[in-house]
């Protein structure tokens, strides 16, 4: 199966990887839905959406606190690079991820659209344009400037109005431009690669269905089988830390 998908990478002029927490396991950041996943001790609910914002900013800003403190501490793996040199081996190459870690970028993939957000900016949220990346050592003062206490939710500098993660909560809409370009990548796609992803959260677990209506191939890694597995041309089971580079080293 291996030597088949390599033949398939080999053949693609445009190749699209579909990423999600999955891929960042071996990294050391828990997955959402896996054991010890973070929706174990939270509920998508309680956390992951404008309303939770609107009810408890603090106990969500707590949250993402906790996850960049995680993420700060991780690395990527070698699935992360392994598809960062892939994106110079195939003539086109788009990496769709989900996931919020910026895992992938450090890694060195160019071509990332991060379809819901990324963890280390933020935005205001009575002024949506108002971004700041708290990566940044303005971010950070901005935020250490907020006379609110470390646990409180950080105040924009310009308005005074609470900051939020700059990502898409649930039942908030995707970007429409990024949403737009990676439906576009999947339709000129000729391979797909889903890797360490549950496949259950729209719109994106529709874009490997939409790829392959448009005539792509799809090829799945994942350590367990998903609502995806069944539609796969390709099923390589394993973690991706494994799986991806003994890929590479039958290209
Ligand atoms: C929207 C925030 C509309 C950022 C996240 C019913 C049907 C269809 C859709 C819906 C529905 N009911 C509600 C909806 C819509 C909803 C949705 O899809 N809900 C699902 C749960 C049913 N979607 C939305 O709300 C989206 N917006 O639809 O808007 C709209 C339009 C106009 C106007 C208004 C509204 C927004 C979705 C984004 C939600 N935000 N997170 C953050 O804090 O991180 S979702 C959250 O789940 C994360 O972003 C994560 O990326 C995403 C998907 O999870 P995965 O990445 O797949 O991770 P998971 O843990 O689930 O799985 C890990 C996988 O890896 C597993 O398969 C595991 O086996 C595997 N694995 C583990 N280790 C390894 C591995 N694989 C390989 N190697 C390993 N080592």
């Amino acid at each position: 199966m291996l030597t088949r998908v390599a033949e398939a990478i080999a053949a693609a002029r445009a190749v699209v990887a579909v990423t999600g927490a999955g891929i960042s396991a071996e990294s050391g950041v828990p997955t959402f839905r896996g054991a010890g996943g973070l929706w174990k001790r939270f509920r998508p609910e309680q956390l992951a959406t404008p309303e939770a914002f609107a009810r408890d900013p603090d106990l969500v800003w707590e949250w993402y606190r906790w996850r960049r403190a995680m993420i700060a501490a991780a690395r990527p793996n070698a699935g992360h690079e392994m598809l960062a040199r892939l994106e110079a081996r195939v003539p086109r190459f788009t990496l769709l991820t989900q996931n919020v870690d910026g895992l992938h970028r450090l890694a060195g993939s160019r071509n990332v659209l991060e379809l819901h957000g990324n963890i280390w900016r933020s935005r205001c949220s009575a002024e949506p344009d108002r971004g700041f990346d708290d990566r940044s050592s303005r971010g950070q003062a901005e935020e250490a400037a907020s006379d609110a206490s470390p646990a409180a939710a950080p105040r924009c500098p310009s308005c005074g109005a609470r900051l939020r993660p700059d990502v898409v909560w649930f039942g908030e809409p995707l970007d429409t431009r990024v949403l737009e370009a990676a439906m576009a990548a999947a339709r000129d796609a000729d391979l797909v690669l889903v890797i360490g992803t549950s496949a259950v959260v729209y719109p994106v677990a529709a874009l490997p269905s939409i790829a392959r209506a448009a005539g792509a191939r799809v090829v799945e890694v994942n350590v367990e089988d998903t609502p995806l597995t069944s539609e796969a041309d390709f099923v390589l089971r394993g973690p991706s830390a494994i799986v991806l580079p003994a890929l590479e080293r039958l290209l």
